[in-house]
């Protein structure tokens, strides 16, 4: 049967992967995977068919499931399955409601095995969504964003933060992947989507800012302390609070690592003496990093590699993330925390983490923190000394390929700001690149969920010059990208009508040539070049 499977930057080019994902994703879990997302186009399809509005649990329970399937997020055949059996029990309760079965083929196969689900995988991979390359292109285009979108409300309903419009959205796009559609639809979805991924990270934003505060400028230590640790990763900030206050007067410390760091710019955890700095570098170096940590590691989402067996029994899942034989720490029962009392526990039993480096990086630039600046900004932009800001957001990944963004930022000329977000920063967020006039040339908004500030500070800057067109700020889109969420961001920079964006290391496989062509005519996307080449046209405003 195979697996089939190219929505990542590390996809196998020409082929996709085929029998085993370069993310150590194995062929059942691939296929369990597309069995998950066929699934929810099934609740899609059964929820389209009710009038009024679409529930926040019909919305919740579609985010969970595609964002199990977003890349190095959850590898746990048990978990994916019982993932797909919840999403069907659902659907079958909106088809009972309804009192007529779906007309989805999803009707007549929710048998209860694994075995059952597999057997259907060869029929509803990605290459079902249609015979024709373009149509499966832009489909694909579609649910990869959809995906990215999914994470970002997902952690907004954790938050409590919900938006029918948004869940409206995603049943009427995957009821559409299932649907014979033109192109000029599908286009038209696409574009669509980038415009409720702008919708999706504001509430996100929104989620974040009203519980946690306003990020801040933080300087975070890379150093460790005597204490024995905690290491904490992926995305979810409400794990992190509530592994803070289970470790507070404990002993044991709790460090950030890769996507998580961001977490140490809000004021909410800064109160936390215990929560003491950043461990390692981006998510592909785990596999290194989590072995002299020592202490017991949280993965709360994406980015999980294959796990070594040095650090194994010391690692955790939580939330959607799943690894097959690693503890998972269950959901909160309703009014109630998690429970991270094993990994307090074990933490006390460990050794101190051993130092990897001992320097500090300085991030929190997110939309208030900057436009608190706006003054000293637009002073430095008017007196010359700012030249052009070059948005270099998105993900990093293992290719050395990407030693191109280190070398972009440290040749950048100096009248450069680099604004960023996402776990791409770690190419370049170690260098000493000096400030403009105390204005650090590496501004960190946070996350890769946290690009809509980026979006808000390009927007305040068009506002502040006056200016008609975002593209006339002296402002360029060097963006890398890897999992869904970056296709997502890149949709939404799309839809706010940003041009020119340089897009890398390679351009999504997914994309067939006349699909890309499309993109480049319109919206003049285009792959990253030569370091030297690159920077002279940025400078020079192409
Ligand atoms: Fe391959 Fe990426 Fe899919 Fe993993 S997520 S199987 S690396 S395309
Ligand atoms: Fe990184 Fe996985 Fe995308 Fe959140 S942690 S940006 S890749």
């Amino acid at each position: 049967m195979g697996m089939s499977c190219n929505q990542c930057q590390e996809s196998v080019h020409g082929t996709g992967c085929t029998v085993r994902g370069v993310c150590g994703k194995d062929e059942p879990t691939a296929q369990l995977q597309d069995v998950l997302v066929y699934a929810a186009e099934g609740l899609a399809l059964a929820a389209e068919k009710l009038a009024g509005s679409v529930s926040v649990n019909v919305g919740q329970l579609i985010s969970e499931s595609l964002f199990v399937t977003v890349t190095n997020t959850n590898f746990d055949e048990d978990s994916i399955v019982a993932q797909i059996r919840k999403t069907l029990a659902v659907r079958d309760e909106l088809n009972a409601s309804l009192d007529h079965c779906s007309d989805h083929d999803a009707a007549h196969w929710n048998g209860s095995s694994k075995e059952d689900f597999l057997a259907k995988a060869a029929t509803v991979s990605i290459n079902s969504l249609s015979e024709n390359e373009d149509l499966r292109s832009l489909k694909s285009l579609v649910l990869y964003g959809l995906k990215g979108l999914a994470a970002y409300t997902d952690h907004a309903a954790v938050l409590g933060y919900h938006d029918e419009d948004i869940y409206a959205f995603y049943v009427k796009a995957l009821a559409a992947l299932t649907k014979e559609l033109p192109a000029d639809e599908l286009t038209g979805l696409v574009l669509e989507t980038g415009g409720v991924a702008v919708k999706a990270m504001a509430l996100l934003d929104k989620a974040n800012t009203t519980t946690y505060g306003h990020p801040e400028i933080t300087t975070v230590s890379t150093g460790v302390g005597k204490n024995p640790g905690i290491l904490i990763s992926g995305h979810d900030l409400r794990d992190l609070e509530e592994l803070l206050r289970q470790t507070e007067g404990t002993g044991v410390d709790v460090y950030t690592h890769c996507e998580m760091l961001p977490a140490h710019y809000y004021p909410a955890f800064k109160k936390y003496s215990h929560f003491v700095g950043n461990y390692g570098g981006a998510w592909w170096s785990q596999d290194k990093e989590f072995d002299t940590f020592n202490g017991p590691i949280l993965m709360t989402t994406n980015c999980i590699v294959p796990v070594r067996e040095a650090y194994r029994n010391r690692m955790f899942t939580t939330g959607m993330a799943g690894y097959p034989g690693l503890k998972h720490i269950a959901a909160r029962a309703e009014g109630k925390e998690k429970d991270f009392s094993l990994l307090v526990e074990m933490a006390k039993t460990c050794k101190p983490p051993k130092e990897l480096e001992n320097g500090k990086i300085v991030g929190g630039f997110a939309h208030n923190q900057v436009l608190a600046l706006a003054d000293k900004v637009v002073a430095a932009v008017k007196s010359g000394a700012i030249k052009r800001f070059v948005v270099m957001a998105g993900c990093d990944g293992r290719h050395a390929s990407r030693q191109y963004y280190t070398d972009v930022a440290a040749a950048l000329p100096e009248g450069t700001i680099i604004l960023t977000a996402g776990c791409a920063k770690y190419r370049y967020n170690k260098l000493e690149l000096g400030d403009i006039g105390g204005i650090p040339r590496v501004l960190d908004a946070g996350q890769c969920n946290d690009s809509y500030s980026l979006a808000v500070i390009a927007l305040k800057l068009k506002e502040v010059f006056q200016l008609d067109d975002i593209n006339d700020l002296p402002i360029s889109f060097d963006i890398a990208w890897y999992e869904q969420k970056a296709v997502t961001v890149l949709l939404a920079l799309l839809f706010l009508g940003v041009k020119g964006i340089r897009l890398g290391p390679t351009l999504p496989e997914f994309l067939t040539p006349n699909v890309a062509a499309v993109l480049v005519e319109k919206f003049g996307i285009k792959p990253v070049g030569t370091v030297t080449a690159d920077i002279e046209a940025m400078m020079a405003g192409a």
